[in-house]
């Protein structure tokens, strides 16, 4: 049994930009809930990340607090976790500021995903959402975290992260832990249930293409009833059978099939068998966890106490890490 101080530290984050899909959540929170059995973890809703696409102030409250009451229900213990608002923490813009200073403009401008959301937004391409990866480089680094769970899609700036530690450390000796991307191999891209070539995304304009966590049992039935899959009517993975592959991903991660486990249990059914099924083990994966929701939801002196102590833990741990980082700058100390 390890003790506290040899537990490997996990961070991780997800930005109150909407409820979760069920893609947030096979890709990143069931893994950070496995995680926090083990490991020494760290759990932020990314708010300051968030403004980069200018939300709607009450808007983003709102939704800071159902994304804490939501990391509470998918089963994270405020006791044992800290779980906590990124803006609470100073020192998360204070280290991104620095870290802004050791990355360069091209590694940033290569950054797929800021070259899709500029794309995507045009109109208000910021600095902010140029410098997001080096704030998310701070939330990892503060933490000197071992481990970061995140989906596939997040890989580069764990990628971005680690060079940008390394070429401190280059230069100011030691200072930073080199973190490694923690990826689920089922889960890691669950698509698009209308588009299975595109990633399932909460900020899909069609509600058709993702499946919320806090959806009650017709809609998830409903929407994987009419997801796209092909003519074939046959239950195996293969290139090409986008829709089915997908569902065959949904329905490993739910209930810890293999491909080849669902392969069999499907012989000789149809697409009508396999969408019921499917729909049963996603039902039964969130149910408790909506269930949950609404009674924190409801209590909101509760959750801004969890916020509190959750913040005042983060805090401690990460102004060790800025401390040093301040210190070997050469920021003039008093
Ligand atoms: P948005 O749709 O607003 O761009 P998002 O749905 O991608 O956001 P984030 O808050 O950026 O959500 O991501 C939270 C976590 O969920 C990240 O670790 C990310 O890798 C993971 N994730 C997001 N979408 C998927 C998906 N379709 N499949 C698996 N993991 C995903
Ligand atoms: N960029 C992440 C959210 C995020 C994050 C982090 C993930 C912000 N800070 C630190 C892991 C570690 C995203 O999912 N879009």
């Amino acid at each position: 049994m390890e003790t506290q101080s040899e537990r490997k530290v996990v961070l991780s984050a997800i930005q109150p930009t909407g409820t979760p899909t069920l893609g947030n959540y096979l890709g990143a929170l069931k893994n950070w809930k496995e995680m926090a059995k083990d490991y020494d973890c760290f759990y932020a809703v990314a708010d300051l990340h968030s403004i980069t696409v200018r939300p709607e102030p009450a808007q983003l409250r709102r939704r800071t607090l159902e994304m804490y009451a939501l990391l509470l229900a998918i089963g994270l213990d405020p006791e044992k976790n800290t779980v906590f608002v990124q803006s609470h923490v100073n020192a998360h813009a204070q280290l991104a500021w620095v870290l802004n200073c050791y990355t360069q403009f091209g590694e940033a401008a290569r950054m797929t995903q800021f070259k899709d959301k500029s794309e995507k937004h045009p109109e208000n391409v910021n600095v902010g959402l140029f410098a997001y990866p080096t704030l998310m480089a701070a939330d990892i680094l503060l933490y000197q975290a071992h481990y970061v769970p995140i989906g596939a899609d997040q890989k580069q700036h764990l990628e971005i992260t680690r060079d940008i530690a390394e070429r401190f450390n280059g230069l100011y000796g030691e200072t930073f832990r080199l973190p490694e991307p923690f990826i689920g191999k089922a889960g890691a891209r669950v698509m698009s249930l209308q588009e299975p070539t595109k990633k399932m995304s909460k900020s899909d304009t069609n509600v058709k293409a993702f499946i919320s966590v806090l959806d009650d049992k017709d809609t998830i039935v409903r929407k994987i009833k009419s997801a796209v899959t092909d003519s074939e009517a046959r239950v195996y993975y293969a290139e090409g059978k986008d829709g089915v592959n997908n569902l065959m991903g949904i329905y490993a991660c739910c209930t810890g099939k293999t491909f080849d486990e669902i392969e069999k249990d499907f012989a000789g059914k149809g697409y009508g068998d396999f969408k019921a099924a499917v729909a049963e083990a996603v039902v039964e994966e969130l149910a408790p966890v909506k269930e949950t929701f609404d009674r924190l939801i409801a209590d909101k002196a509760y959750l801004n106490d969890c916020m509190a102590k959750g913040a005042e833990q983060a805090a401690r741990v990460a102004n060790k890490t800025l401390r040093k980082v301040m210190r070997k700058v050469g920021f003039y100390q008093l």
